[in-house]
């Protein structure tokens, strides 16, 4: 039986900033992973960090990496209509997005928080969550229990944290889109400087990138589709046709990594019952189109330390009470951001001749009205966090 302030469940994104936020503000917490090490620091995911996301991984000190691997853009591109346009977020909002592994952050945080004593424990089996009700809620797992004085339910979509909730006590609001994103890593140097998000008469298609020598590209496909009918020739040459202008060409290369993810809309409220908190993909998916989804997991736990260290130093429990309303407002930003940025750019099966006409409308309003600019590129780079 151990005991500590925060038990954190899970060592995602969510989980692992929340400990370094804590552990910056003298709060001791446990960190509790199902996994083992070398799977969480391998897991292919999301590639775009907002610059406040930059900012506050800055401020815990663990971005060397980051600044020297990591990729600043400046911009983005929508192409159609067989043309690409840039999206100038320099000029437009003065900010920029860092375009840097999921695994490589998390490959960062853990290595830094280890270095400086932090307690995270892996491969950690049958966790379950008691007495969130109470004041002296505990975590049991296989070969121990954590009582703590409040839980951080970071353990994503699939996690033990939201079902521990008593049924009826949250509201959900989802919405699956009738397609999906076969994601692949490739070694092989990006065709593009900056992010390419293709809208097609055969599909939707983003070319994006984790290094100069590695690149991350999507293409739509079926909500059930099976990744054994995408042999790579498939692949790059679907990629190729969604993504074709004049003049410039996709360079395909080995495929490293490639999986296929659904695209769903999903929010829990609140975001809190008792003593658990829920933090990231625990509370709420976005499609990925917005890139939100690491963004949103780590808002979060910003919002949950600052209330966490006003109630631990001194007694004050509005920014806990507060918390699962704050970051909500942030969700639901997002949550609107991912879906007109999902319109925007897919193929819907189900649309008619005039829907697609509007999608076209809106498209072309998008690229030639600043003020329509200037509205995507500063939900893309990210709203300052609260
Ligand atoms: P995470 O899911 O990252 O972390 C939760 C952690 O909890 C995991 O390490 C898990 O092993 C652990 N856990 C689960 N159950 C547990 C239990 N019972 N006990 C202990 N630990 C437990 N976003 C993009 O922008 N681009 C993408 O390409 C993209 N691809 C994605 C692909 C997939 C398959 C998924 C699921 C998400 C993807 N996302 C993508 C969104 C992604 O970036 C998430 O938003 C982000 O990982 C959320 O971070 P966390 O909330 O920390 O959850
Ligand atoms: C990625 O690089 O993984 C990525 C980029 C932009 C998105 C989603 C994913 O919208």
């Amino acid at each position: 039986m151990s005991r500590t302030t925060v038990g954190i469940v899970g060592a995602g994104p969510a989980g692992l900033v929340l400990s370094h936020l804590l552990a910056k503000a003298g709060i001791e917490s446990v960190v509790l992973e199902l996994r083992d090490r070398a799977y969480v620091e391998s897991r292919v995911r999301a590639g775009v960090l907002e610059q406040c996301t930059v900012e506050l991984l800055d401020e815990l000190d663990v971005t060397d990496r980051l600044h020297r691997e990591g990729l600043v853009h400046h911009g983005v591109n929508l192409q159609f209509d067989g043309r690409r346009h840039r999206i100038d977020f320099a000029a437009l909002t003065g900010r920029s997005i860092t375009v840097y592994g999921q695994q490589e952050v998390v490959k960062d945080l853990i290595a830094a928080r280890l270095a400086d004593g932090g307690d995270i424990r892996f491969e950690v089996e049958d966790v379950q969550l008691h007495g969130i009700d109470g004041e002296e809620p505990s975590i049991s797992y296989r070969g121990g229990r954590l009582r703590c004085d409040v839980i951080a339910g970071c353990d994503g979509f699939h996690g033990v944290s939201r079902p521990s909730i008593p049924a009826g006590t949250l509201s959900v609001y989802e919405h699956d889109h009738p397609f999906a994103w076969l994601g692949i890593l490739a070694a092989v140097a990006p065709s593009s400087p900056e992010l390419v998000y293709a809208s097609s008469d055969r599909g939707f298609a983003l070319l994006s990138a984790r290094s100069p020598t590695v690149s991350r590209c999507y293409l739509q496909v079926g909500p059930d589709e099976e990744l054994d009918a995408w042999p790579d020739d498939r692949i790059w040459d679907e990629l190729q046709r969604r993504t074709a202008i004049d003049g410039w060409t996709l360079t395909p290369g080995p495929i490293l990594e490639r999986g296929i993810t659904a695209m769903r809309s999903f929010v829990c409220e609140p975001m809190r019952h008792g003593r658990l908190f829920l933090a990231g993909d625990a509370a709420h998916i976005v499609p990925p189109t917005g890139a939100k989804g690491m963004n949103l997991a780590i808002a979060d736990v910003k919002v949950l330390a600052d209330a966490l260290a006003r109630w631990v130093r001194g007694g004050d429990e509005a920014g806990l009470d507060a918390y699962s309303d704050r970051c909500l407002e942030r969700v639901w930003r997002a949550q609107e951001f991912a879906t007109f940025m999902t319109a925007l750019l897919h193929l819907d099966p189900a649309a008619d001749e005039y829907s697609r006409r509007l999608q076209r409308a809106r498209q072309r309003y998008v690229v030639s009205s600043t003020a329509m600019a200037t509205a995507l590129a500063e939900n893309y780079v990210g709203l300052p966090l609260g």
